[in-house]
């Protein structure tokens, strides 16, 4: 049994926004491409202490040091993996090297370019990325059960209470770090605290290859020096408006009470009053749940042509299904989404009972969703294709709320 249905076309934007850590946002050959899974929070019941051991793990240059260990004539040179320079390509990753020149992910490739004519400009193998992440999140769940990923490239560990390595968190981590190494010829750096802010700002520390501890004791003096661009959450937009306010470092957000802060930057006010005092409560979730798994571009230049469009679902389905299978799972709900040239967005959606697993199934299904929208009328500007209703593919089919990720 199969039935087709229009659905709410602002879920799969939503979807794409709700996650940007799993995303790897590119612009591949001056379009830009964005792949997302969604995933749903569900909280493991946790018993909080009164002092949590948190690790955060990030891998250092992630795409630039894949591409290094498996091309060593990259290594110890610039290295750029992204968008071609001649088109409106951008930076995802560029590996140490690069960095002195000024260069740095989300820039563009032609200032890339600029910055240092010489450096090498790859583009970017997603299903190695994808590999090495695997085994990392692999690695991480040896050592706790409470892991939350938060991208390709890093996670939160609670290892409060551990007994491994003495009970220590920072053995620990030293630990995980050689194993990565080991396992897959890549370097991480890893953050030690008390709660998740200060982790993941301690990774940042002493990166690459780095292990910071931040100690209850020493959490204020760095927390006050700490520039306002480097407490995680505060994006340019916010750092901007501190500075217009005369916040440059921790020091001065510090002076501002709770009440004017909240009238200032609303509920985040109370968020930023909190973690410039070191209190950060969030627990460490490791149960998240995936939703959908979908990818998407934003073409350059319109399309006009059918034709061309199949090509691109084409290209945007094997994506999708290449993480189906690396997860081992199907899907029931198969959706087309299509933004016209005036941004005006649909969804169409096909669903079966018995559920999706190939890539064949999914491409068969492709030009009847198609036609059911103005595709071929009106220029295009956007094509995604995202696949729903995801269950296990071992044994028979659970419903997604029992799929654990990863
Ligand atoms: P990050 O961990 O932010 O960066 P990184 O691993 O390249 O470097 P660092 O040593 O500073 O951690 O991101 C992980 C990967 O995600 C990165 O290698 C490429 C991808 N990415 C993008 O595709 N676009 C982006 O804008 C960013 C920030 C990352
Ligand atoms: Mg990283
Ligand atoms: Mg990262």
């Amino acid at each position: 049994m199969s039935e087709t249905v229009d659905q709410d076309s602002t879920r799969l934007a939503a979807a794409a926004l709700d996650c940007p850590a799993e995303r790897a946002v590119l612009k591949e050959a001056a379009d830009q491409e964005t792949v997302y899974q969604k995933k749903g929070d569900q909280e493991l019941d946790h018993q909080q202490t009164v002092q949590r051991k948190i690790i955060h793990v990030d891998m250092d240059a992630f795409f630039a040091s894949v591409e290094q260990r498996d091309f060593p004539e990259y290594r110890g040179q610039p290295l750029i993996v992204g968008g071609n320079p001649q088109h409106r390509g951008v930076v995802a990753a560029c590996s140490y090297e690069a960095r002195k020149f000024g260069i740095h992910s989300a820039m563009s490739s032609a200032k890339a370019y600029q910055l240092c004519p010489n450096a090498i400009f790859v583009k970017p193998r997603f299903e190695a990325y994808r590999e090495a992440s695997i085994a990392i999140q692999g690695i991480f769940k040896e050592y706790t059960a409470l892991v939350e990923p938060l991208s390709l490239d890093e996670a939160f560990l609670d290892v409060t209470g551990s007994e491994l390595c003495s009970g220590s968190a920072t053995l620990i981590a030293r630990d995980i770090k050689q194993k990565i190494y080991q396992e897959t010829g890549l370097t991480a750096s890893a953050g030690i605290s008390y709660n998740k802010f200060l982790a993941k700002i301690a990774s940042d520390m002493d990166k690459p290859d780095g292990l910071f501890v931040v100690l209850p004791s020493a959490a204020n003096d760095l927390l006050e020096s700490l520039a306002i661009r480097k407490f995680h959450g505060i994006g340019k937009a916010t750092e901007a408006k501190m500075q217009a306010l005369g916040i440059n470092c921790g020091r001065d957000l510090k002076q501002w009470s709770k009440s004017r802060l909240q009238k200032h930057f609303g509920r985040m006010g109370v968020y930023y009053y909190g973690i410039v005092r070191g209190e950060d409560e969030r627990p460490v979730h490791n149960n998240r749940l995936r939703k959908s798994i979908g990818a998407e571009t934003t073409f350059s230049d319109d399309l006009i042509d059918t034709h061309e469009m199949l090509e691109r679902l084409h290209k945007l389905a094997e994506k999708v299904v290449s993480i189906m299978q690396a997860k081992k799972m199907a899907a029931k709900t198969i959706t087309l989404k299509v933004k016209f040239d005036n941004f005006e967005q649909v969804t169409r959606s096909h669903s079966e009972l018995l559920g999706f697993q190939n890539l064949d199934t999914i491409l068969g299904r492709l030009p009847q969703l198609l036609e059911k929208t103005d595709a071929g009328e009106r220029r295009v500007r956007l094509l995604g294709v995202s696949v729903s209703n995801l269950f296990a593919l071992n044994n028979e089919a659970v419903s997604p709320e029992q799929i654990r990720l990863i």
